[in-house]
């Protein structure tokens, strides 16, 4: 089993590529399952394998400790840790090739608490990769996308398992806003030249720290997506079977 988690900020598109994904790899005769691990989550568009809220409900949480939706969603993402093993167990059962793990709306559930951790330790990180959605509208300018890669530089500081970006929702880009983007995701000295005609990002940003992004894996070639069209899919299976396998194919058991 290869665990694929889709991590992103809210609204990203993490749902619906988690979908779509799923969808695809379904029409190639691959199987896979889907874990959603947003507590607080109202509606998904798939119907998930596995669910964090057979074991943690953010509505529950609010009601039992008494607190308000953004406490409770913090409370209920530590809760996760405590039911990562059930969650693991649960998932023991399936014989598939790929788990997706749709992770919560607010990145920082994840990212930045204990939890996520448990749970990866939990499933194992031999066969895992994170794909972490950037979002277009932030990436359309020089400064956005600089911010966009700092994310995904924290992200991917956190853990240590094989990580990819995609640019989500690439139907909602131009032909040319896209191609500028992938531009940047490609030549740090491009980046550099665009924030350059950006008053005060000179002086900010050096070209060195693109440098030392790229070396640490998270400044590299965005691969564009789109969950609505759909597109981009292939790419990213592509992505993550160079990764999991060098290049070769999956079988199906
Ligand atoms: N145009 C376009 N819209 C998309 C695409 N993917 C998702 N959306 C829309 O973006 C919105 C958010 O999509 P979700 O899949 O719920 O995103 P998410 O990251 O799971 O959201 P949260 O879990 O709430 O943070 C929805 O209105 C989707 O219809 C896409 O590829 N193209
Ligand atoms: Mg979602």
């Amino acid at each position: 089993m290869r665990f694929i988690y889709f991590v992103g900020t809210a609204g990203s598109g993490k749902s619906s590529l988690v979908y779509a994904f799923q969808e695809w790899l379904t029409l190639q005769g691959l199987d896979s399952i889907t874990v959603n691990l947003d507590p607080g989550v109202e509606n998904i568009p798939y119907q998930p394998d596995v669910d964090i809220r057979d074991w943690v409900r953010v509505d529950d949480v609010m009601e039992s400790y008494g607190l308000g939706p953004n406490g409770a969603q913090i409370v209920a993402a530590d809760l996760m840790a405590i039911n990562a093993k059930d969650l693991a167990e649960s998932l023991e059962k399936f014989r598939t090739n790929y788990v997706l793990i749709d992770t919560p709306g607010q990145i920082e559930l994840f990212a930045f608490r204990q939890s996520s951790e448990v749970i990866m330790e939990e499933l194992g990180k031999e066969d895992a990769g994170l794909i972490f959605l950037a979002d277009p509208n932030l990436c359309k300018s020089p400064s956005g996308f600089v911010s966009s890669v700092m994310l995904a530089a924290t992200v991917h500081f956190r853990f240590s398992i094989p990580f990819f970006t995609v640019l989500s929702k690439s139907d909602l880009l131009k032909e040319e806003e896209l191609e500028a983007i992938l531009g940047w995701s490609e030549s740090p000295e491009s980046l550099y030249d665009a924030l350059s005609g950006t008053i005060d990002s000179k002086v900010l940003l050096s070209i060195e720290i693109f440098k030392a992004l790229e070396t640490i894996g998270a400044y590299k070639k965005v691969v564009p997506a789109s969950a609505l069209e759909p597109n981009g899919l292939e790419d990213i299976y592509a992505m993550l079977q160079q990764s999991f396998e060098g290049g070769e194919d999956l079988s199906n058991d």
